[in-house]
């Protein structure tokens, strides 16, 4: 196959720092299935990402885990899609550095995620303002055209894009130039607890979010306790009414319905049988997800397919740093 024929590559990672949850999933994973059938596709389980903020060693080595069994829970399927784990690919932070040395401290400054993640700290580490450009490394390694995300990454990706051009116009046509790809719903999925923020794996109160893993109480007490208003119709209206909306837009996505339709059928009805409803049909959604995860968690074939995926990832990172080192003149050369 030429390079103009070549299957387009797919790459995206999700962070070991808690359960997935359905913000992530709505937001990212559910393209990772999707892209599978057409696409040459790299999920990573991005655990260098997850240091940039403190993590207990034995949790983290569990939530790699974790997010690994999801992934194959969800329907990613390694017959189909490279799975590893980011730091059993040395490249990553090997690249992330030459592109540290081709950024700028203001536009990493700039990014909303390090200030709201540095906010009200006296000091902020390092790693949370360098963690756009380690995002830029792993998505340019493998010559990525299309990167799977929620609207949050939407700055990310658009610097590593910045990067990337900045690159290719100093030195040589070196970099695939990626495009984002976002859900036209589910692509910002908010807090439970409060509409404003988005739904995090990391919020303290659990109730923020609903975990793929949850159950059938925790589901049920988390969007039964989230906030609404004291307005009492059920209609989308992001600005005045953000829980309801929210609640609509995740009652969408995992039924199916559009939100009009939704809106009509809950007409002259009370958020106690919206949120019963919504309960429901999220407990019956995950249930099988759940059920997959159960049976892949502790298997060896899960250490197998992150085993063989990440000699595969490795295999396409090396060559492509040696085409960036041999552009910048590091080391001795390709032999
Ligand atoms: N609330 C969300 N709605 C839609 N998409 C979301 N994503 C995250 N939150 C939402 C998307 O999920 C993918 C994986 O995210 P991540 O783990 O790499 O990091 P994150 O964006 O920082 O997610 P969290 O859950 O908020 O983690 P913590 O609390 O550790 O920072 C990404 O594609 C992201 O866009």
């Amino acid at each position: 196959m030429s390079d103009n024929q070549r299957l387009k590559r797919v790459f995206s990672g999700v962070q070991p720092t808690g359960n997935i949850h359905i913000g992530n999933y709505l937001g990212a994973l559910r393209q990772f299935v999707e892209l599978q059938e057409d696409h040459d596709c790299i999920y990573c389980i991005v655990d260098e990402h997850a240091i940039t903020v403190p993590q207990d060693p034995k949790e983290l080595r569990s939530h790699i885990l974790d997010v690994a069994s999801l992934y194959l829970a969800i329907g990613v399927d390694p017959k189909k899609s490279i799975i590893f784990v980011q730091s059993d690919v040395p490249a990553h932070a090997e690249l992330s550095w030459i592109l540290t040395c081709n950024s700028y401290t203001g536009e990493l400054f700039r990014m909303t995620q390090f200030k709201s993640k540095s906010q009200n700290k006296e000091s902020a580490p390092a790693g949370l303002l360098m963690y756009p450009v380690l995002m830029a490394a792993d998505i340019l390694l493998y010559d990525t055209d299309v990167v799977p995300v929620g609207n949050d990454q939407k700055q990310h990706i658009e610097l590593a894009r910045d990067i990337a051009t900045r690159v290719n116009n100093t030195r040589k046509k070196t970099f695939v130039v990626p495009e984002g790809r976002f859900m036209k719903e589910g692509a910002r999925i908010m807090a439970l607890d409060d509409p404003t923020q988005k739904m995090s794996k990391s919020a303290e109160n659990i109730h923020s979010r609903i975990s793929l893993l949850d159950d059938e109480n925790k589901i049920k007490k988390s969007i039964m306790k989230s906030t609404t208003d004291s307005d009492g119709t059920i209609r989308f209206d992001v600005e005045n009414k953000p829980g309801v909306s929210n609640l609509l837009n995740i009652y969408s996505v995992l039924s199916g319905k559009t939100i009009d339709e939704l809106v009509s059928e809950y007409d002259g009805k009370g958020y106690g049988d919206f949120k019963k409803d919504l309960v429901d049909v999220t407990i019956s959604s995950l249930a099988p997800i759940k059920e997959k995860f159960d049976e892949i968690r502790h298997s060896d074939e899960l250490i197998e397919i992150l085993n063989d995926g990440a000699e595969r990832a490795n295999a396409i990172a090396v060559r492509t740093l040696q085409r960036v080192k041999d552009v910048y003149g590091l080391g001795l050369g390709s032999k």
